[in-house]
């Protein structure tokens, strides 16, 4: 689903709150309250109800058309970290306010990124794993998905659910290289019951994705539950899901699911002052090649940043006294 905003929060508003040193990356809650007000009325009330209908499960994405206005930007960056650089506060600002007028709450992952709040999604120089993923496609997968589905939670076990929902906020994008999704009500009509059934079973080893510092592997853990409020419910990687290979059915599902996926993907681009929200338990998500490994990092190069948002009902472990937002599993934390 789409939203336009036919006015952004204005870049004099934006430039206040830099003027006052309010930094993103610790104090999201004080800038989401200041600027929640600006976003309800440059959205207006239909537009206000589209997000809350979204957050509660309406539909798998939502893109919210030119929420703001990038400004004068610098050269992309060439890391993860976003600590350091100011020039994308304008889109952090109003992502924020976004999130708190939807009635969502951000959070990050003490393991990932140093825990820190906002992640660019940039091309990285060099040579080497991080390097070739920021600039290849990825395949359809739900972000953080070796951690638990929000109502199978236990503080004993020490990690928090996977997060509700990421959020996608565009910087650059000259090339429109899409974003993509793929609805898990689409990719369930795609597939036969005992495949469903399949998925179902608590049997399978999910992996921990590349960017946590932790070594984890959730054994077995279903890809696909029911929630008792929300109903199916998905997560997903295609490198990090695996079954035993003497289960041949569950193996056959894996790939099953694999095909439908592909089926189902549609493409959304992120452009400058966009944000996408993504529904992390009802679609996956990937996106296109970003350039190949001759194109120079930095520059004009795709630029989007990312966080990660929870509903106020998901819960999970604050691990840093001075970042409440902040989530165990803890950095180096062995599951
Ligand atoms: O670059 C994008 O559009 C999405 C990236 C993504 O899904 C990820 O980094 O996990
Ligand atoms: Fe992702």
């Amino acid at each position: 689903m789409e939203l336009v905003f036919k006015k952004t929060v204005s870049p004099d508003v934006l430039e206040e709150l830099k003027l006052n040193g309010l930094d993103p990356l610790l104090e999201p809650d004080i800038i989401a309250e200041k600027l929640k007000s600006h976003v309800e009325e440059v959205a207006g009330e239909r537009l206000l109800g589209s997000l809350h209908q979204f957050i509660l499960g309406a539909d798998s994405f939502l893109a919210v058309r030119n929420a703001f206005d990038p400004g004068a930007l610098g050269d992309s960056p060439e890391t993860f970290f976003t600590s350091g650089t100011t020039d994308w506060y304008p889109g952090a600002y109003t992502t924020l306010a976004v999130l708190a007028a939807s009635g969502l709450h951000p959070v990050s992952f003490h393991s990932e990124n140093r825990g820190e709040l906002i992640v660019n999604l940039t091309v990285i120089p060099g040579v080497g794993r991080k390097s070739d993923k920021s600039r290849k496609e990825l395949r359809g997968h739900t972000d953080a998905c070796s951690f638990p589905f929000a109502h199978e939670f236990d503080p004993e076990e020490g990690v928090s659910p996977s997060p509700d929902f990421v959020v996608l906020i565009g910087q650059k994008n000259q090339d429109k290289v899409p974003t993509c999704v793929a609805p898990l009500s689409k990719i369930l009509k795609e597939m036969p019951e005992w495949v469903i059934e399949e998925l179902k079973k608590e049997q399978f080893m999910i992996g921990t994705q590349g960017l946590f510092d932790i070594d984890y592997v959730r054994d077995d853990a279903s890809i696909l539950t029911i929630h008792p409020d929300f109903g199916y419910q998905i997560r997903f990687s295609h490198s990090h899901v695996t079954a035993d290979p003497a289960l041949h059915k569950a193996t056959s599902a894996i790939k099953k699911l694999e095909a439908a996926t592909q089926k189902c993907l549609k493409d959304v681009v992120v452009n400058p002052g966009d944000i996408l929200l993504v529904n992390n338990r009802t679609a996956l998500h990937g996106r296109r090649t970003v350039c190949d490994a001759k194109t120079k990092s930095g520059g004009n190069t795709r630029w989007l940043q990312r966080l990660y948002a929870n509903l106020e009902s998901t819960k999970g472990l604050a691990v840093d006294d001075t970042r409440p937002f902040c989530l165990a599993p803890e950095s180096g934390w062995v599951g």
